[in-house]
């Protein structure tokens, strides 16, 4: 019994642990490696921090680009399309923004890395609860 009160316990442990980590995204723009974070796993309707780290093709820290964030829920029975766009700050070797979700469901996200004039782009899907 009591060991069953512990594996349990221990069990419960993992869960939250792996509940509380950050929601994060890493993938690949052109030769730039780009992770994506946010402080809600999932993230919630309204404000979330987002975190933006590039590194280039030698794994240095990329901090001289413009980030843009771009996200948007198609139309739905109701409701028209939405777009927003948030412009990332660098800060340290990192971009910060938020991101207002105004309902949740399925969103795009669209990062946009500018550098030298050339734009490269990071596209993904967030269930938003
Ligand atoms: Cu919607």
């Amino acid at each position: 019994m009591k060991r069953i009160t512990v594996a349990l316990f221990v069990l419960f442990l993992a869960v939250g642990l792996a509940y509380a980590k950050d929601y994060m995204v890493m993938k690949k723009a052109g030769n730039y490696t780009v992770h994506v974070m946010m402080d809600k796993n999932p993230p919630v309707t309204g404000q979330n921090k987002m975190e933006i780290s590039i590194q280039d093709a030698t794994g240095a820290d990329v901090t001289d680009a413009a980030v843009a964030v771009d996200y948007s829920m198609p139309a739905m029975p109701g409701m028209p399309a939405m777009n927003y766009k948030a412009k990332a700050e660098v800060k340290g070797s990192r971009y910060l923004t938020n991101v207002d979700f105004s309902m949740s469901g399925a969103w795009n996200v669209n990062i946009k890395i500018t550098r030298a004039g050339k734009t490269q782009s990071v596209k993904f899907n967030v269930d938003v609860s």
